[in-house]
């Protein structure tokens, strides 16, 4: 690409000058990083029509998710294209500071959290591996919420993240795909066959926007993340059909809703006609130009599933399956027996979660409105269905009720997409137990070949390689660089366990990475931490069952035990939470609340604070992320067991060092078996055990509170005036939760085996060299969670690539 640093300087003043108008002396900022980005892009796509050019004939994965938290490229492009250095001096002798440059970018945050950021490690893995893989979504023109934290409360300020634009994109008019929502349907016989016109319906332009996705090195496949936005149709653009009255006119605000906004909520669904909008409209976008492509190949139908392959990153896809059948039936004129097998085959499904609340469904009345060629369809697919079943299991009702699409006047999205696909994965092995013997129980009875477990896997490149460049030259400069592109080799460093010289170079690299995130929250919250504490991590979005409170409680009785004994605790402790709740999610925000509250009770208390400090770190984001997986020694992954389908985070703390604190729940149970019970701590009810309590009902939190004097003072700390005189009533609702409520997600059960738990974890960490050891193992080990293994097995079992 540049011959050498001079070069890159002079493209780089031309480039400045032909697509931002300034000289170099004139520039902000922002001309500067929108001229760098420009000539990355640049780059990128010319090898992309390199590529192209010489591509032999391949199957192509299209990636369907709501979702794609893709974090900021431009730092992680520079390392892909290996000219970090030469790009960093080279502006340098420009006078130009490449972080300065590195911190014009927005973190284009388009996702929730796990499944988000997960769809954006595939992207790159599948770039990684060769595997013609795009990803189609929507372009939200408000990402996820920024949070702001006043006075202990949460506060949610739009992310206008494409405020001065985002340099990365292309906006490709000559792609746009018309989208058809609501009106009605004419049904005709013509020549012996059944018609279906839609008639009277409101059409939106679905644009594309295309960024380039590139890996590491890999300058032979250059993949595309698709996202659409929502626009009018130009009335003059087809004004005698309107005219005709086949369509209506809408107005330009109601369009453009569609994909102004990202739901900030991922636990629960809310069954609002916006949403249904947002997936259809993506869903009918992104396979109209799937059809599109495919059908330039002129090869017939019966080969599409050889060339193509669609994954629904959970629900709320799903539509793809009646959508496919409309384009197949409607459009181009297939039978109903052809155009389902070739669907069926095409289509595969991963299911992120068992929690009820966020199993999506639609009233049927509005679905039918919505959509009403697509609710037909449906129905039919239904009536096929059942058709079967009554053939392969007469009599059995409940099997029946249980994998109806149409139920107590929803339309159950989960079935449609088992009933649609021909996979359907979970994302850690004991989820994928759990979907197999509960949630999906009849289901497995009738397909048992489609259910498959495909355990979650991050990007390695980003989450350590670029994100902890002192432990990459650490492990580079000990088993040499071949773990970058094959995760296998991390095992190498399993040889260092002995070498003294080497855990202590690995001691080192903890310490800088945490003054690295000191100065991060020196900077962002004027908030002071010790680097010689030991910094205990638990960031992800906020919710009971991922129990937050559970950690909290563990830090209030520290505090009394130091209040019982002022030399209980030998060392001192950084406890550092954060995540966002949702806006409309009152616990969650109340324990933002509850966490700030501890925070300034112990910074109050001269004792309390030379052993225990609270901190919770604003805005929690891919880019806070980074920073913050190289700096923990422990990584919080709490759980109430069976209810975090793998967790993600897990995985990037663990790679980066951290040593896991955790329930048996979703991957830590994979974690566990890669580095042993030594290298973990275990504790609390395992998922068998927490569901045969939900089962036989048999849970009494207040039994617990009753015989724990530990746990009865922690708790009765949340009303009794322990935090504030005056606002003992603040925290009422989690104590309700916990007691009147019966604590649902076994926080009180869990308690004691916590404590516990932590306090081995303290004991180890006394062992300096131990626990670098410890340390060292979780790194070795991690290699299985690279998402490069993950899409290595969905492309040879699901996608066939
Ligand atoms: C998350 C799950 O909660 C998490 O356990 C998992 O690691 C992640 O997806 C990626 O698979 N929304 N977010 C999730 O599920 C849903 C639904």
């Amino acid at each position: 690409m540049f011959k050498d640093r001079e070069s890159f300087k002079h493209e780089y003043v031309d480039k400045l000058i032909k697509s931002e108008g300034v000289l170099l002396e004139e520039a902000t900022q922002w001309n500067k990083y929108v001229a760098l980005v420009g000539l990355l892009r640049e780059t990128v796509i010319s090898y992309q029509a390199i590529a192209k050019k010489h591509e032999v004939a391949a199957k192509q994965v299209y990636y369907f998710s709501m979702e794609f938290l893709m974090g900021r490229l431009l730092k992680y492009y520079l390392i892909n294209l290996g000219i970090e250095d030469l790009v960093r001096v080279g502006l340098n002798d420009l006078g130009i500071d490449l972080y300065d440059l590195l911190e014009q970018e927005k973190d284009p945050g388009l996702g929730n959290g796990g499944l988000g950021r997960l769809a954006a490690c595939f992207m790159d893995s599948m770039a990684f591996l060769g595997i013609n893989g795009h990803g189609n979504g929507i372009r939200y023109k408000y990402g996820m919420f920024d949070q702001r934290i006043i006075n202990g409360y949460q506060h949610e300020v739009a992310d206008d993240w494409l405020s001065k634009g985002f340099p990365w994109e292309t906006r490709k008019p000559d792609q746009a795909v018309v989208v058809k929502f609501k009106g009605n349907v004419q049904v005709e016989v013509l020549e012996g066959k059944l018609q279906f016109k839609h008639e009277n319906y409101e059409p939106v332009i679905a644009m594309p926007y295309d960024v380039p996705i590139m890996s590491y090195q890999n300058t032979a496949t250059i993949n595309t993340l698709r996202l659409w936005s929502a626009e009018p149709v130009p009335l003059e653009l087809d004004l005698e059909s309107f005219n005709r009255g086949e369509f209506q006119s809408v107005s330009r605000s109601t369009v453009e809703s569609i994909s102004y906004v990202l739901y900030p909520d991922d636990s629960s669904q809310t069954g609002k006609e916006l949403r249904l909008k947002q997936e259809y409209f993506f869903v009918a976008a992104g396979l109209g130009s799937i059809v599109r492509t495919f059908k330039e190949k002129k090869v017939p139908w019966s080969d599409f599933t050889r060339w193509v392959a669609i994954h629904i990153n959970d629900t709320h896809p799903t539509l793809c399956i009646p959508e496919l059948m409309r384009i197949f039936i409607d459009e181009e004129g297939l039978a109903w027996e052809e155009a389902w097998k070739i669907t069926v085959n095409t289509i595969s499904f991963t299911n992120h979660t068992i929690l009820p609340e966020a199993l999506e469904s639609w009233p049927i009345a509005m679905f039918r409105n919505f959509l009403p060629r697509i609710f037909m369809i449906v129905e039919e697919i239904e009536r096929r269905f059942l058709e079967t079943l009554h053939q392969r299991f007469p009599g059995e009702e409940k099997l029946i009720l249980k994998t109806r699409i149409f139920c107590d006047g929803q339309v159950n999205m989960a079935n449609l997409a088992v009933i649609g696909c021909s996979s359907i994965n979970g994302v850690a092995a004991l989820h994928t137990n759990i979907l197999v013997q509960q949630t999906f129980k009849e289901f497995h009875r009738i397909f048992g070949y489609k259910f498959n477990n495909k355990t979650n896997g991050v990007n390695h490149r980003r989450f350590l390689l670029a994100a902890n460049p002192s432990l990459s030259r650490l492990i580079t400069e000990s088993i040499g660089p071949s773990w970058i592109e094959d995760w296998s080799q991390l095992k190498n460093l399993q040889a260092f366990q002995q070498d003294r010289s080497f855990l202590k170079q690995l001691s080192a690299v903890k310490h800088r990475n945490k003054l690295q995130l000191i100065h991060l929250i020196k900077e962002k919250q004027d908030i002071i931490l010790d680097p010689f504490s030991l910094f205990d991590v638990q960031v992800k979005r906020i919710h009971a069952y991922k129990r937050q409170l559970l950690n909290v409680l563990k830090i209030m009785h520290l505090y009394n035990l130091l209040q019982d004994n002022p030399s209980s605790l030998n060392q001192s402790y950084t406890f550092i939470l954060g995540g966002k709740a949702a806006p409309g999610y009152y616990y969650a925000k109340t324990v933002i609340k509850l966490i700030h509250a501890l925070a300034r009770k112990l910074r109050q208390d001269p004792l309390a604070e030379q052993y225990l400090t609270v901190v919770f770190l604003e805005n929690f984001n891919v880019s806070v992320g980074e920073i913050v997986y190289p700096a923990a020694d422990v990584s919080e992954q709490i759980s109430t067991a069976s209810k975090e389908a793998s967790g993600t985070g897990n995985m990037k703390f663990m790679m980066n060092g951290a040593v896991t604190l955790g329930t048996l729940d979703g991957a830590n149970v994979e974690i566990l078996d890669s580095v042993g019970q030594e290298n973990m701590f275990v504790f609390g009810l395992n998922a068998q055990e927490v569901l045969r309590y939900y089962e036989r009902q048999n849970y009494r939190s207040w039994d617990i509170y009753q015989a724990n004097p530990e746990v009865h003072r922690v708790v009765d700390q949340l009303i009794n005036g322990f935090f504030n005189e005056e606002q003992s009533e603040e925290f009422r609702m989690i104590y309700d939760s916990l007691l009147l409520y019966n604590d649902e997600f076994f926080v009180l059960h869990d308690f004691a085996a916590y404590i516990d738990a932590f306090k081995k974890l303290r004991e180890a960490h006394m062992h300096q060299e131990k626990w670098n050891q410890m340390s060292l193992i979780n790194i070795a080990n991690s290699g299985k969670f690279s998402s490069d293994r993950a899409i290595r097995e969905y492309g040879e079992a699901i996608w066939k690539v």
